[in-house]
């Protein structure tokens, strides 16, 4: 065993045993084989985390004082995210990138309040996207001004950003190189990995919070691509009435059983065909597992990892998916 560590996802590097974590073919090398694939050719392998782990490092994290950069995914707002307190008591800043997947009809203001009324309070919060630089220069200048050391650490859910983030501020604000492996499989980061962006800030990346209830640990990387918008998100508007259902990119079924003639928005990757059917005449997902919701004036009914269906009038509904995945219903977005 080495005692170099991967630059990509910090795993422990070894040249014994290709079917485990680490594996290289030289200790040369300063990546890990699974980040070389990645990182060269899009083909991705996924490890299975367990969140102890992480919970572990967080307690470390904690123990440090140091500033933390909590980076949560727009369009993944649920009252887990506020769990993060359990196990840091760190300052903190708030950190909601992927912005450019909202529709821009959906003011910064109107995400900030919203995470206001769900809990944070005394933590700084800003709005960004790492992909189009948007609010990085005032992000860049709030970490100035609030870290309490020469170390700022990164944590959040698998997949919100954060190695994207790192990577993103070292290219806008530092002279050294930063190579961490980004993709769109969860668990990509395996253990932490300190990056240093000027003398007196070194940023560290941590293996992200296994958000157990998200689509992405349920589908095929194929579909994961297509989860996981990469525009604007064009959301889409279905006149429908009772005994009508809607199948969403063949991973999510919801047939409208009760209630006046209604008005059905999905905010869900453009990549995703959406198709209109008689429920009765429709046999698409009932191998999957049902619930049904009843959905007040004002609230939409969110599917984690997958996006979120705005509806008009109050609802009853049958939604149909993978058994695993958290679907819930939150007070509107929008
Ligand atoms: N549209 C959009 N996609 C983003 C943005 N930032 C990151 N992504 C994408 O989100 C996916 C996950 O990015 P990573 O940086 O690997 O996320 P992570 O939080 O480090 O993930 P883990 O290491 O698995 O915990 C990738 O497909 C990124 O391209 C953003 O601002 N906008
Ligand atoms: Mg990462």
């Amino acid at each position: 065993m080495s005692d170099k560590f991967c630059i990509g996802c910090g795993v422990k590097l070894q040249e014994e045993n290709m079917a485990q974590d680490g594996y290289t073919t030289s200790l040369e090398n300063d990546i890990c084989l699974r980040c070389f694939r990645m990182k060269n050719y899009g083909e991705y392998q996924i490890v299975a985390k367990s969140n102890e782990e992480y919970i572990k490092i967080l307690k470390q994290i904690s123990s440090t004082g140091d500033l933390v950069l909590y980076v949560i995914d727009c369009l993944n707002i649920d009252e887990n995210i506020l769990k993060i307190r359990d196990y840091i008591t760190n300052p903190m800043i708030v950190v909601l990138n992927k912005r450019d997947v909202l529709p821009k009809s959906i003011k910064d203001v109107k995400l900030l309040g919203y995470l206001k009324k769900m809990g944070f309070s005394s933590e700084k919060m800003i709005v960004i996207s790492c992909e189009k630089n948007y609010h990085l220069d005032e992000l860049m200048a709030l970490i100035n001004k609030c870290k309490k050391s020469d170390e700022v650490y990164v944590v959040g859910n698998t997949n919100v950003g954060k190695s994207s983030l790192i990577n993103k501020l070292m290219k806008n604000y530092s002279v050294y190189p930063s190579s961490l492996t980004i993709s769109p499989m969860p668990s990509t980061t395996l253990d932490k990995v300190s990056v240093k962006l000027k003398d007196d800030l070194t940023i560290i990346d941590t293996p992200g919070l296994i958000d157990r209830g998200n689509i992405t640990n349920y589908v095929d990387s194929s579909l994961i691509k297509m989860i996981n918008p990469k525009k604007e998100i064009k959301p889409k508007t279905y006149q429908i009435r009772s005994g009508q259902c809607l199948v969403i990119g063949n991973v999510m079924r919801i047939d409208y059983l009760e209630g006046d003639k209604n008005s059905f928005t999905i905010f869900v990757s453009n990549d995703l065909k959406i198709k209109r059917y008689n429920a009765s005449k429709c046999e698409l997902l009932k191998d999957t597992s049902k619930s049904t919701y009843d959905v007040s004036f004002h609230q939409d009914l969110v599917v984690d990892g997958l996006g979120f269906i705005k509806i008009v009038a109050p609802a009853k509904v049958d939604v149909y998916i993978d058994m695993n995945v958290n679907v819930f219903i939150r007070d509107s977005l929008i």
